[in-house]
């Protein structure tokens, strides 16, 4: 894929975190995290997961295996090795599963734990696939709506400079596009 590309790149009135929608590849980001959507073992497998390791090289595997695997909803951090990020930010997103079995609490939980590490380790730039929505099966929408709220909820103090949302396609840049300024208008 080529290079990410800028959709939308917003303040809120009167805050100091930028949103950022990016079309493109989530390995190419040169930021302070990048968040991977892992599954529990937290030892690789497809969609962004497989990507992150191809592009982080052995080393970050090697270090996954340290960390005892994670828990649906929590998030544990690596290096980022080969990567142009500094750190990857492991989280594992709910199976979808209908809905009704606590999916959209357990998402939020990705994102309000991934950015709770990354405001403890002092990272002010943090790029989040669109967890759960692919192999995971979560409906884009709804997720795209858990993602920007708890985001946007667990920035107010003002801890982050820049929160990007990656998306792998047109169809989910567009979303976000769309309920972005939605939510920033209301916040
Ligand atoms: N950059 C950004 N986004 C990507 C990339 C990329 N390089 N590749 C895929 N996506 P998925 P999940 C998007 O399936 O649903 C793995 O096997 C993709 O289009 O990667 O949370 C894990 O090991 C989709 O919108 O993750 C787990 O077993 C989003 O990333 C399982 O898949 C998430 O799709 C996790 O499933």
């Amino acid at each position: 894929m080529s290079a990410p590309e800028i959709i939308r790149s917003d303040l809120a009135a009167g805050a100091k975190t930028r949103f950022t929608v990016v079309l493109g590849d989530i390995t190419r980001l040169p930021v302070d995290a990048i968040v991977n959507a892992a599954n529990s073992s937290l030892l690789g497998g497809g969609g962004v997961d497989g990507a992150i390791h191809r592009a982080a090289g052995p080393d970050l595997v090697a270090e996954c295996r340290t960390l005892n695997g994670c828990k649906t909803g929590q998030a544990k951090m690596t290096g980022g090795y080969r990567l142009p990020a500094k750190h990857v930010i492991h989280t594992v997103g709910p199976v979808w599963n209908g809905g009704d079995h606590g999916e959209e609490a357990l998402l939020a939980g990705c994102y309000r734990n991934s950015l709770g590490l990354a405001r403890r380790h002092g990272l002010g730039t943090v790029a989040f696939p669109a967890i759960s929505t692919g192999i995971y099966r979560f409906p884009a929408a709804p997720a795209a709506e858990i993602a920007i709220g708890t985001a946007l909820a667990e920035s107010k103090d003002g801890a982050f400079d820049e929160i990007i949302f990656c998306c792998f396609g047109d169809e989910m840049a567009a979303l976000y596009d769309r309920l972005l300024p939605q939510a920033l208008a209301g916040a």
